[in-house]
């Protein structure tokens, strides 16, 4: 098993965008997973454990449509961008497609294509919804072959500010104080192809840099990305409670495996402060050139489902 890795991002950051986005795993609710510890990581602070091994972390069973899942009492919002995306994202600029005939098999036919390229290197949905203290999200995922981040890239942002949704926007660098914003982003760690996996880069208040903190799946195999794939990716956070406290907790799931818990967020310290945003975004730096228009950078998804409670993968 590997360790898990905490590793304080400290590169050039260029991105005039939000960067943070908020994620948690309820380790009272969630089970399977043992709740990490937090420890200092080479200039971050990183969650610590040993996760869940391959556990549901208390997804429900797959076997699910869209429908049915849509249809659960906890769910706050679902999209299967079939002929479009619902009106109740907000598209901020960028080159946001409706795709058809590329959907995951046996769920639909459309999805939404993200793409990102010269002039143009951050392409996203914006949903923003009533302030929860536990939210879920769960979609499906497909990083093109020909994607290529290796000059940096985010991904799609689970968060809250007192100003949803621009309040957790541009918020690069900029350290929360508790009562403004947090941010997890759950996106693709490393370069896309070349062994680049699935985890997590968040902004919180007891961060221990200006520019957010990384943190990996410790389990064997991990969370690799394969471009061209279908990729089913759920992440959860739960807020701390207010006041100076570290009980938040974040997780994630990627193809059904619990990933694990990661714990010791101070994500807020009012109450007013709570979830109420989810980025669907690609996000590319471009530090090694961009791709022209004509080949840009592309990113599937589909069958988004913001929840209150774990929601799984759909049925195979
Ligand atoms: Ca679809």
């Amino acid at each position: 098993m590997r360790e898990w890795i905490s590793v304080a991002v400290v590169g050039v950051m260029l991105c005039a965008c939000s960067e943070d986005e908020a994620a948690w795993t309820p380790s009272s609710t969630a089970g399977g997973g043992q709740g990490g510890t937090t420890s200092s990581g080479s200039g971050g602070t990183g969650a610590t454990g040993t996760g869940a091994q391959g556990g549901t972390g208390g997804a429900p069973a797959p076997g699910q449509t869209l429908a049915e899942l849509c249809a659960r009492p906890d769910t706050i919002f679902c999209d299967g961008f079939e002929g479009a995306y619902k009106t109740d994202w907000i598209e901020d600029g960028g080159d946001v497609r409706i795709v058809a005939g590329a959907g995951v098999p046996g769920e639909g036919s459309d999805v939404v294509e993200f793409a990102t390229y010269q002039g143009q290197g951050s392409s996203k949905l914006i949903y923003t919804f009533d302030n929860e203290p536990l939210v879920y999200v769960r979609f499906d995922v497909q990083y093109d072959l020909a994607y290529d981040n290796s000059g940096g890239s985010h991904g799609p942002i689970l968060g809250g500010s007192m100003n949803p949704p621009w309040g957790m926007m541009g918020t690069a660098g900029i350290k929360p104080n508790g009562d403004d914003y947090f941010v997890l982003n759950f996106e693709p760690r490393g370069t896309v192809g070349e062994g680049g996996e699935l985890g997590f880069y968040a902004y919180f208040v007891n961060m221990t840099t200006t520019w957010g903190t990384t943190f990996d799946s410790s389990l064997e195999p991990p969370p690799t990305i394969v471009p061209g794939s279908w990729h089913c990716a759920e992440y959860g956070l739960r807020l701390n409670t207010p006041g100076n406290t570290t009980d938040g907790t974040a997780n994630f799931w990627v193809d059904g495996v619990h990933h694990g818990d990661f714990g010791d967020f101070q994500w807020r310290t009012i109450d007013g402060l709570q979830i109420n945003t989810f980025n669907l975004d690609s996000y590319n730096h471009f530090n090694d050139g961009a791709p022209p228009e004509s080949s840009p950078n592309l990113v599937r998804y589909d069958n988004v489902v913001v929840s209150r409670s774990p929601v799984g993968c759909l049925a195979p």
